[in-house]
């Protein structure tokens, strides 16, 4: 068993309720507890600037799921929010990344963990420094609460 971290997000459709479905979905898969969900906050776009704001949360789950068993939980999760796949980094219903996987470091073609982009990304790093401060990003060796710098593109939204 091994504590990871997901990243959420969604900026079309109905957003609370599609980060709420996402978590009861990935918390009623075999092999995964949902042990710690973040706030949500509401962020400006990154990276593909033309589209809506999004809704972003970060969430614990407790986890018997090996890497991929766990990356095929998220994209099923998607697919079950109806995510379509076109313009990258732009909008959608809902996407689910895998953050941190313990202390593992993953570097293989379809799963890079922890996230390459997280680093800099402030709509993840403050979520994720609410529920694992303490976590250390095995790249950096660093904790995740050193990381982490205030935003103003980053706005609490539902606690
Ligand atoms: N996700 C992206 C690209 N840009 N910007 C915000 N604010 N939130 C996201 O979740 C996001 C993004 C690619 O996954
Ligand atoms: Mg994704
Ligand atoms: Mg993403």
């Amino acid at each position: 068993m091994i504590y990871a971290y997901l990243g959420l997000g969604s900026n079309v459709g109905e957003r609370m309720t599609q980060l709420e479905e996402a978590v009861s979905i990935l918390n009623h898969k075999a092999g995964i507890e949902v042990t710690q969900t973040s706030p949500i906050y509401e962020t400006e776009p990154v990276g593909y600037l033309d589209q809506p704001r999004f809704l972003n949360q970060c969430i614990e789950v407790h986890t018997s799921l090996n890497p991929h068993e766990l990356l095929k939980a998220c994209l099923d999760t998607e697919q079950q929010l109806h995510r379509v796949r076109d313009i990258r980094w732009g909008p959608r219903t809902i996407d689910v990344d895998i953050l941190l996987y313990g202390e593992h470091t993953i570097n293989e073609t379809d799963l890079v963990v922890p996230h390459p982009r997280m680093k800099e990304r402030a709509f993840v790093l403050i979520p994720l420094n609410d529920i694992a401060a303490n976590m250390i990003e095995p790249n950096l060796n660093r904790k995740i609460g050193s990381l982490v710098t205030s935003d103003d593109s980053v706005k609490k939204y539902k606690d």
